[in-house]
């Protein structure tokens, strides 16, 4: 006898056709708990609500538990693990190639901040089309929780020792060398999170976030100041940040006069509802003043600390061919013998 089918409720896609399964990865290895898995998560969501083309994704990553990361999402997305600190480099010529493909690097604050440093500083300068993401918890988690150069000064170790120098604020770095959006969030807070990734795609330029990333394992106890709780009670918003994209209505719960509006290159809109004081994400000084402050604090600024929407990136700068160089016939890339005989008549 025919069984009666089951009707299965209709697979929820984006507007490109695609299901949130679609933008898995595989399933994790590291530690349950572990606030990097979260951000793999949000990069999933915004991905999917964004409406991203898997296969137009190229990721990147150095070595650590962070740099694992991009293995859990996107399995359908190019990706390129490389040398520990040496991302950067990677994803330059990854990018000058195929300008075509949106960038996605996911570091680390050892990657970054210590072995990586000349690097990413060099990457900041250059404003890159390249979203950074660095899954900051303050130690090396792959290499058993020594302290890294984002670590507080006198924050503790599980095992006793103490912090005695001072951190590096990679916004503060990223603001003054080049990058052309740069905010802080905390892997906790799902709404932050996404929204600020959800802009970020949108951007045109390097958009650096740094988000607190608590290691369950190594930097999760009383004294760390990357620690689930220490976040819970010391993360400051600077406002509400919501992001509607170019192809969404606005909609329309902000007040005028306690909101500020950011239109991005491509007519996507970025909204700061305000917390407090008047912020202005395109004064330069006033971020890392504000970031300064709160470091005097011992307060943990989260939000959209900056963005200038106008600053050429680098494949501008550089006049590139709209083209992706990586899909140029020979013809195009060959001159003909002739054009090398016009040069060396030239140098004559
Ligand atoms: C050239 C080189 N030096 C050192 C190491 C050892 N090493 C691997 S991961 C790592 C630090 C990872 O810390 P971080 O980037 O903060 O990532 P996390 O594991 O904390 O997510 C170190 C020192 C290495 N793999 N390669
Ligand atoms: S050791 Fe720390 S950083 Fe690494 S996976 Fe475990 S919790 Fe995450
Ligand atoms: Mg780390």
């Amino acid at each position: 006898m025919a069984s009666t089918p089951t009707s299965q409720p209709p697979v929820k896609t984006n507007r490109i056709g695609l299901s949130v399964m679609e933008y898995k990865g595989g399933k994790t290895t590291l530690c349950a708990g572990c606030g990097h898995n979260a951000i793999s998560e949000r990069v999933i969501d915004a991905m999917y609500e964004m409406g991203v083309q898997p296969e137009r994704v190229a990721k990147f990553s150095g070595i650590g538990c962070s740099s694992k990361s991009p293995a859990y999402f996107l399995s359908r997305s190019h990706s390129f693990n490389a040398v520990h600190g040496r991302m950067p480099a990677v994803a330059t010529g990854a990018m000058l190639a195929n300008r075509s493909l949106l960038g996605i690097g996911v570091t680390g604050d050892g990657d970054t901040a210590s072995i990586g440093l000349g690097q990413f500083m060099h990457l900041l300068r250059r404003n890159l089309p390249l979203i950074y993401i660095i899954e900051n918890n303050g130690v090396y988690g792959l290499t058993k929780g020594q302290f890294s150069a984002t670590a507080d000064l006198g924050s503790k170790l599980k095992t006793g020792v103490i912090n005695d120098l001072p951190p590096i604020d990679t916004c503060a770095m990223a603001i003054e060398l080049g990058a052309t959006m740069v905010g802080r969030s905390f892997s906790g807070d799902k709404k932050q999170v996404l929204t600020l990734l959800k802009a970020a795609i949108a951007h045109n330029g390097t958009v650096m976030l740094d988000i607190i990333s608590p290691c369950v394992t190594f930097n999760d106890h009383e004294g760390s100041t990357k620690s689930y709780k220490y976040m819970k009670d010391h993360d400051e918003p600077l406002h509400d940040v919501t992001f509607v994209p170019q192809f969404e209505e606005i909609n329309v719960d902000y007040e005028p006069g306690t909101t500020t509006e950011v239109t991005m290159h491509d007519g996507s809109r970025i909204l700061l509802r305000k917390l407090e004081e008047t912020y202005d994400p395109t004064n330069k000084i006033e971020a890392v003043k504000r970031l300064m402050q709160a470091h005097e604090k011992g307060e943990v600024l989260t939000g959209l600390f900056f963005i200038d929407t106008k600053k050429p990136n680098f494949l501008e700068m550089l006049h590139m061919t709209d083209h992706p160089l990586a899909t140029l016939p020979e013809s195009v890339t060959k001159p003909p013998k002739s054009a090398l005989d016009e040069v060396m008549e030239s140098l004559k």
